[in-house]
């Protein structure tokens, strides 16, 4: 790892994103998702499940009534789903010394309030901030003494903390806490949530570690590792770095940890949960890798099991091998990045293709129609991307970073900000999602809320977030990974440079960047997306006018300041009032899938910029599986890309010369023959935009 090319993500106070496409989902996020979102966090959206997550802290802070039953014994809670969400018998009548919801479902909270921390650096908003310092009042009151913050052990008795790590998420509810309370003080300076955190991950730092009288535990689902490095970047205290680097070590050593506590709590319960040795139980069977404890992380290479859970785990791998200069450990993250992209990325980003387990499936196997790809997984995918272009910033990244965004992430939410899918399908009909129990977990229309509410607020706190993935920057160089419309203040040493972005992306391929400073040496890292192959750039440094060229991938002229790497150009200046403009092609591309994926022979999917697109049934019909891109005709004539506006906001749509086979008669067999095909034509949507006009087929994948 060349250290002089790690760069941070940049403060997002210092930043303001102006785009069209992206301001008006940030606004969504603002004006939607946030106060919907404080809605369901107490419980007040009548016909969506109650959340509990607000009701939770009061009773764990006393503040229901005063109860009795902190710290006394475990009385373990009535689970009514997946083992792991506690209902109450009467839902109008609640007991008030009782914790309900999930395990984790103080997590609610803490991406809330990440959410509102980001947004806040965008859009100051007082009432929204008295808001928020309410509900932070509310969680820290329910912290004990001792620091520990996790009302379903402080309200369910405290002697069983930390003895189902596997399962119950405590150290989960850590690395959400750190996250949002981070994200509040840097956009507020208000510290009181951090103070919190800081007194959890404190105490969390006393029971786990390498030390004999500590326990040699780790988190059950990944996320507290790359949070501890975010609270050792804020605080500079090196203990939450150790503590990430303990639980990322320990994972994988054998004796497996989580059979371990298993023994330990079936000799006071009476009862196993999973079994070791019941072959018959696929969570058991698959434990280990399910929780990317099969071997040494150091050891891994291939991304398996529960999706969201690894990607966490690689993204604290990448910060710590960044932050301890740990090559090893750096070594095995390419392998899983490599790995993912090679064998385990849907063309729109998503990963995660099983609904068994939620986790990543065995190498090629990519189903469409049953295709878990869990909004949540294609976000963590991002933050992984993002860590590694922090170490070096190579498109190989930043590529699938853009992917993942404009498509499975942004497909989570629809476009009035109102609702929300978890499973993010490339093919869905009606019959499908609805009568086959199969495919239970997909759905053809978003809901408006989730018993299980991981994506909504996810893709709330990563839309208000999407500026720390377009830029990050080192002493004197600011790298941009994405282009969108924004402006910023880059800092090299008592200097400064103001940067303004203006671009019609993904639309159109323009791009200007203009730069105001008093001859600031300042090098613009640019990313050259692997979706163009022909770009314009052109620029002035003190006003003098230089051309340079990116032709078929590679740099067409050499110049002075200019170099081009890994799909990065640098251009280094002394800016003045100067201007890059950047013109990237944006040429559609028909892909066609590794034949070894099963589900996709003989058909192709179609991109433009860094949008997948797909096929709707609302502008083509029923039966999308009849439907066939026309290759030749397409060679010939090409696509026909218009902007329209009919979703309520411009997007561009592609309509392709196509076929469709005329439907068979009654007979289920015949004898074979060729197909009767009718001209047509195909028009594509962007895929993210799906399922806003109502119900109806959807394909990704289309035949030829
Ligand atoms: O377990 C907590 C969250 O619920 C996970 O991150 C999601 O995948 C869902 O299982
Ligand atoms: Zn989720």
């Amino acid at each position: 790892m060349e250290q002089s090319r790690f760069s941070s993500p940049i403060d997002l106070k210092q930043v303001h994103v102006t785009d069209e496409f992206w301001h008006r989902e940030q606004e969504l996020v603002r004006k939607e998702v946030i106060p919907y979102q404080w809605e369901a966090l107490n419980d007040r959206i009548p016909d969506a499940a109650p959340s509990y997550c607000m009701r939770n802290f009061k009773v764990a802070g006393n503040m229901m009534k005063e109860k009795s039953a902190k710290g006394s014994s475990y009385v373990a809670p009535t689970y009514t789903f997946r083992g792991f969400e506690a209902l109450p018998e009467d839902k109008n009548n609640p007991d008030p010394d009782k914790f309900y919801g999930f395990v984790f479902q103080d997590t609610d909270f803490s991406k809330w309030i990440e959410a509102v921390g980001y947004s806040l650096t965008q859009h100051p908003d007082e009432e929204l901030e008295k808001i928020a310092d309410g509900a932070i009042d509310i969680v820290c009151a329910a912290q004990l003494e001792n620091g520990y913050l996790d009302t379903y052990y402080i309200i369910n008795g405290m002697d069983r903390a930390f003895t189902n790590l596997r399962d119950h998420h405590e150290l989960y509810c850590l690395g959400h806490l750190i996250e949002g309370a981070v994200a509040y003080y840097q956009a507020t300076g208000k510290d009181k949530l951090l103070k919190a955190a800081m007194r959890f991950a404190d105490y969390c730092a006393e029971v786990f570690g390498p030390e004999e009288n500590q326990c040699k535990g780790y988190p059950g689902h990944e996320i507290a590792e790359m949070a501890l490095v975010r609270l050792y970047e804020v605080t500079g205290d090196k203990k939450y770095l150790d503590l990430s680097k303990f639980f990322i070590d320990v994972r994988g050593t054998k004796p497996f940890y989580f059979d371990i506590e298993d023994e330990e709590r079936a000799g006071y319960e009476g009862r196993k949960y999973h079994k070791p040795g019941d072959e018959g139980n696929w969570f058991v069977r698959n434990r280990y890798w399910y929780h990317q404890a099969h071997k040494p992380v150091r050891e891994q290479s291939e991304a398996v099991g529960h999706a969201v859970r690894g990607v966490y785990l690689y993204s604290g791998m990448a910060d710590v091998a960044r932050l301890c200069g740990d090559e090893e450990l750096y070594a095995a993250c390419e392998r899983i990045w490599d790995n993912i992209v090679n064998e385990k990325l849907y063309i729109t980003g998503g990963i995660g293709g099983s609904h068994m387990g939620e986790s990543f499936s065995y190498p090629y196997d990519l189903p469409n129609d049953m295709a878990y790809s869990e909004t949540c997984a294609a976000i963590r995918l991002v933050f992984f991307a993002r860590r590694m272009l922090q170490i070096k910033a190579d498109r190989k990244y930043s590529d699938v970073m853009e992917q993942a965004l404009y498509n499975t992430v942004l497909s989570g939410m629809a476009l009035d900000g109102k609702s929300f899918f978890y499973v993010n399908p490339l093919e869905v009909w009606e019959e499908g999602w609805d009568r086959d129990e199969r495919k239970l977990h997909v759905k053809g229309v978003r809901q408006k809320w989730f018993g299980c509410a991981c994506c909504p607020p996810n893709i709330a706190r990563t839309v208000s977030n999407v500026a720390s993935y377009a830029y990050t920057e080192s002493v004197d160089t600011l790298y941009v990974h994405l282009y969108m419309g924004s402006e910023l203040t880059k800092k090299v040493g008592d200097s400064e440079v103001d940067v303004k972005v203006e671009t019609a992306l993904p639309w159109d391929g323009k791009v200007s960047v203009k730069l105001h400073g008093e001859g600031v040496p300042m090098t613009m890292a640019l990313r050259i997306p692997t979706w163009t192959e022909n770009v314009k750039v052109s620029y002035t440094c003190q006003g003098e006018l230089v051309n340079v060229g990116i032709v078929k991938g590679q740099l067409n002229d050499s110049v002075a300041g200019v170099s081009y790497n890994d799909g990065y150009l640098y251009i280094t200046g002394n800016w003045e009032d100067d201007e890059i403009t950047l013109d990237f092609d944006m040429p559609v591309h028909v892909y066609k899938a590794n034949n070894k994926v099963r589900e996709n022979i003989g058909k192709v999917a179609v991109t433009r910029g860094p949008i997948t697109y797909c096929l709707e049934e609302c502008d083509n019909g029923k039966n999308l599986h009849l439907y066939k891109l026309d290759v030749a005709a397409y060679k010939e004539k090409g696509a026909i890309i218009s902007e329209n506006t009919e979703l309520g906001h411009k997007i561009v749509t592609l309509e392709i010369p196509g076929k469709k086979v005329v439907l068979d008669g009654a007979e289920l067999y015949e004898e074979v023959c060729a197909e009767k095909e009718e001209e047509t034509t195909l028009k594509f949507v962007p895929y993210y935009a799906w399922n806003n006009r109502g119900v109806g087929e959807m394909t990704v994948w289309v035949r030829v």
